[in-house]
């Protein structure tokens, strides 16, 4: 097993401080150049849309984790208000909720339903800023650990990257056809770099500078089986980030999650390629995405680049947002 110092090692290879300028928070977000948007655009022939997000919904994945709960959506003003408010809005104070809604019910047609949605920004389908993960107290760039106070991230916030869209030429590589697993990867077998490049090779696709990778592991299809999250899985060996910095990649994304293997291959340390990915490199980390019917197309036609469309919510200081990405072909 790998060790911390073979570790420092691969940080200082990766490294993309200084790269794109000292006040940079694009990170390998850069490597998307309008030509990369136009020419992923191009791949767009039949119309065909991906959605690949999971549902925000009380059914979510995280019952594996204290630390973080499935979305609650909470209705704020439905029918049951209208016509209990129509009834005995006279009574209620003016400055109240009640108050407030019983006057726009009172003597006129109109109607609605309001709803909020109380929840972790990691819970479901997400993208992770490159405030979320860091050591050595600091975080991509140089910009210091505690620039992220209880108000939030002041460097490297989620809203930072919002010029990029993000929208650029996705490429799916479907490890579980590769490996030829019936729906999931078994445990324990981290994906290689080599691995990848032989399952683009396979898929007959090329990756280039600036693309978004989607990585499928079929762990998303064995949470909607067995239904409870804490199913153990495969991701990326911690060793990727060296990959996805030699291929210029602009972000990668799983089916999983964490993207990278859950046994961490470097002793005395967690979650080490997110740290060499979101502090090093400055890269985005896509986690819990549905690829099973982007899969099955991509199988059937044998096309497994598209245009994708992968917006943040613009939640300031955000270390991480719940997306709905779109895979266009
Ligand atoms: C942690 O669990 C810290 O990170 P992520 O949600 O990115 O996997």
């Amino acid at each position: 097993m790998a060790t911390l110092t073979d570790f420092y090692k691969l940080g200082d290879t990766v490294r993309n401080w200084g790269r794109w300028g000292a006040d940079d928070e694009l990170g390998t977000l850069n490597f998307i150049t309008p030509q990369k948007v136009a020419a992923a655009a191009g791949l767009v022939r039949h119309g065909k849309v991906f959605p690949l997000g999971i549902d925000f919904g009380s059914n979510g994945p995280q019952g594996a984790f204290k630390f973080r709960a499935n979305p609650t959506h909470v209705m704020t003003v439905d029918g049951g208000d209208a016509e209990t408010l129509t009834e005995y809005g006279p009574k209620w104070l003016q400055n109240s909720v009640a108050g407030e809604l019983a006057g726009f019910f009172a003597d006129n047609p109109f109607r609605f339903n309001d709803d909020m949605l109380i929840m972790p920004l990691q819970a479901a389908t997400q993208w992770d800023a490159f405030s979320h993960v860091y050591y050595g107290d600091k975080l991509y760039n140089g910009f210091p650990a505690d620039s992220v106070t209880s108000m939030g991230a002041f460097h490297c916030g989620i809203e930072k990257v919002d010029s990029k869209g993000i929208t650029s030429r996705g490429v799916l590589l479907d490890l579980v056809k590769y490996r030829g697993a019936e729906t999931f990867l078994e445990v324990g077998e981290p994906i290689t770099g080599d691995e990848l490049d032989e399952c683009a090779k396979r898929q007959g696709v090329t990756i280039g500078s600036g693309d978004i990778v989607l990585v499928r592991t079929g762990w998303w299809n064995r949470f909607l089986e067995a239904g409870d999250g804490s199913e153990p899985y495969s991701g990326l060996d911690w060793t990727c980030a060296k990959w996805l910095h030699d291929h210029e990649i602009a972000a990668v994304a799983a089916d999983n999650l964490m993207v990278e293997n859950p046994i961490s291959g470097v002793e005395g340390t967690f979650l080490p390629m997110h740290m060499l990915c979101l502090r090093d490199m400055g890269l985005m980390l896509g986690e819990y995405w549905d690829f099973t019917a982007l899969a099955a197309d991509c199988a059937a036609d044998g096309v497994y680049e598209f245009q994708l469309v992968a917006p943040p919510l613009r939640v300031v200081g955000a270390v991480g947002s719940p997306i709905n990405p779109i895979a266009i072909k």
